[in-house]
């Protein structure tokens, strides 16, 4: 996969959980998502990241099967309609091989490749993977995240894993410090503040920032569904910092606001 240096990549984000579609029973909520998928692709999303199981703080897992049940049937409709790119946002091995099988083309693990069948799964696919960063699990993670340094921490953890990736074979990585996986408002702002660093390993930086809880905790308590403002500037941000990809909901806000800090961006000042 190659990720322009000079235009921010967007991954648009589709959720394909009970709770994400209008309840018209099931043929009518897969239509839906490929329906929005293929919005968000008019709209300027390069990849399409489909999820079937909440990773949300305070979450509880959900079967392979589910998962399956929830995004094959897209994911199968998707690939005849779009050249985008889908990611599979999901950590565990039955539902990234079944994906991949299906048409996916790139791993997104919220745990990084620590599950070895994972790791295998990857290794047979020859395909992209983001290695996300998570303290603890979904369930738990939010009480009282801790760091001896947030950046360094993640960052020694990246090393790790990508030495557990290329040990297999697996080379084509792409890292995800986590906003909001075990982390406070103080250490999502310092990640953001210091993504050069995590970019100096080598590899593309993706961000998910959109419409997460952070924003809600800078701006007085917003719902998710007023966060729209906060994620634009937290992309921007991003962005000017060292990210390649970013991971978001409102596609076309996102896109236009990128284009502008893209352009900042690659002004090169000479004399
Ligand atoms: C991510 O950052 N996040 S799922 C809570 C919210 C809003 C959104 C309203 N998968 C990431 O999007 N994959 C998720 O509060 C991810 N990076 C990568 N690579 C959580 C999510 C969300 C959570």
């Amino acid at each position: 996969m190659n990720f322009s240096t000079d235009k921010t990549t967007i991954m648009g984000i589709l959720n394909v959980t009970p709770d994400s579609f209008s309840d018209g029973g099931q043929f009518n909520n897969i239509e839906e998502a490929v329906e929005h998928a293929i919005k968000m692709i008019q709209d300027g999303a390069d990849l399409i990241d489909i999820g079937g199981e909440s990773t949300r703080p305070g979450s509880e897992p959900v079967s392979a099967e589910e998962e399956l049940r929830r995004v094959m049937p897209v994911i199968e409709r998707l690939v005849k309609k779009t050249d985008a790119p889908i990611s599979i946002d999901s950590y565990k091995p039955r539902v990234a091989r079944e994906t991949l099988k299906a048409g996916a083309k790139i791993l997104n693990d919220v745990t990084g490749l620590t599950n070895p069948e994972m790791m295998t799964v990857a290794a047979e696919f020859k395909c992209p993977v983001v290695i996300m960063h998570m303290q603890g699990k979904p369930k738990t993670m939010q009480t009282n995240p801790q760091y001896d340094d947030v950046v360094n921490d993640i960052k020694k953890n990246f090393q790790e894993r990508i030495a557990a990736a290329r040990a297999v074979g697996i080379t084509e990585l792409i890292l995800d410090p986590g906003i909001g996986f075990g982390k406070t408002l103080e250490h999502n702002l310092i990640i953001l503040k210091r993504l050069k660093e995590f970019a100096d390993l080598g590899y593309p930086i993706i961000v998910g920032p959109s419409r997460k809880s952070f924003i809600g905790q800078l701006t007085g308590g917003l719902p998710a569904t007023k966060r729209l403002e906060g994620t634009i500037a937290a992309v921007v941000a991003a962005r000017l910092n060292g990210a390649s990809i970013v991971r978001v909901h409102d596609v076309l806000p996102c896109r236009r606001a990128l284009q502008i800090a893209d352009a900042i961006f690659n002004t090169h000042l000479s004399s």
